[in-house]
């Protein structure tokens, strides 16, 4: 199945890889735009980090950050916003998005109030980002993970979240070896049959397994675990670089945008 690309576009001076970069109204709706052009599908706006350690931010702050760019890029791509608050996915959804990309995994009565066009990503995270890494402990994580995504799921399907994605919230009160079993039992979740979103883009597990400490030294890592995810089935993938990501999908068969190795029929010119 075509694994479909998230863009994360985060209005935040503190976010762990593009804190800071984004700030500005219209550096930070040129960089959406920079990625629907390399072949972004869906655009996650965020105004609040929620790496390790983050301090929550206050609603009106928050609004202030997203609102103007979820409204400038609604008309030209499908927008998800990235918030914990009611407050800010209702006036998102009101600006345009269509998605709500919840790390609370608690939104969903928001959306099912939205309509029929909303749909709902939850995502797992044990604690709150400010002590979440402090000591997180499962009996089985890929099985926690998966019980309490699903009993999520289920429960907006049943208020009536037609669209209803799940996330292992990689990074999330998760150790290192929390988040390769996620990773490497992603099967589990694709087989709960709701579509599976994987984040895993720059993140600090990539450094403690290759040494790349700067988090924009993580490409490699990043595309790997794309195109891993996008291998066991996952629907889309939140990425931070879109174009090598295509690009890597594309090679691999996963992409909606081309042939590749899955296909039976990559156009490699003969010989090369
Ligand atoms: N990861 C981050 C934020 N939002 N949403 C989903 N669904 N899945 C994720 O894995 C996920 C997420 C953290 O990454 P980032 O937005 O790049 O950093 P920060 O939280 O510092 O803004």
């Amino acid at each position: 199945m075509a694994t479909r690309v998230m863009g994360v576009l985060n209005v935040t001076p503190d976010s762990f890889s593009d804190g800071g970069r984004w700030t500005d109204l219209p550096a930070a709706v040129a960089h959406g735009l920079a990625m629907v052009a390399e072949g972004a599908h869906v655009i996650d706006v965020g105004g609040e980090s929620t790496r390790p350690g983050a301090e929550p931010v206050d609603e009106a702050e928050e609004r202030r950050r997203v609102l103007p760019v979820v409204a400038a890029l609604a008309p030209h791509v499908r927008v998800s916003v990235d918030t914990r608050k009611a407050g800010v996915a209702e006036a998102a959804v009101e600006e345009g998005a269509t998605l709500v990309n919840d790390v609370s995994a608690s939104l969903w009565p928001v959306v099912a109030a939205a309509g029929g066009e909303v749909g709902w990503v939850a995502m797992h995270m044990q604690g709150d980002p400010a002590t979440m890494q402090a000591d997180p402990r499962y009996d089985d994580v890929v099985v926690d993970v998966r019980s309490f995504l699903v009993e999520r799921a289920e429960a907006a399907r049943a208020g009536g979240v037609d669209e209803v994605w799940i996330d292992p919230g990689i990074g999330f009160g998760k150790t290192l070896d929390h988040n390769i079993d996620l990773l490497a039992r992603l099967g589990s979740l694709v087989a709960t049959g709701f579509p599976v979103l994987v984040g895993a883009s720059r993140k600090g597990f990539l450094g403690s397994l290759t040494g790349a400490a700067p988090a924009a030294d993580r490409l490699e890592g990043s595309l790997a675990v794309a195109v891993w995810a996008a291998t066991a089935g996952a629907a889309m993938v939140r990425v931070h670089d879109v174009g090598a990501t295509v690009d890597a999908l594309r090679l691999v068969g996963s992409s909606p945008t081309g042939p590749g190795l899955s296909s039976g029929r990559a156009d490699a010119k003969s010989g090369s």
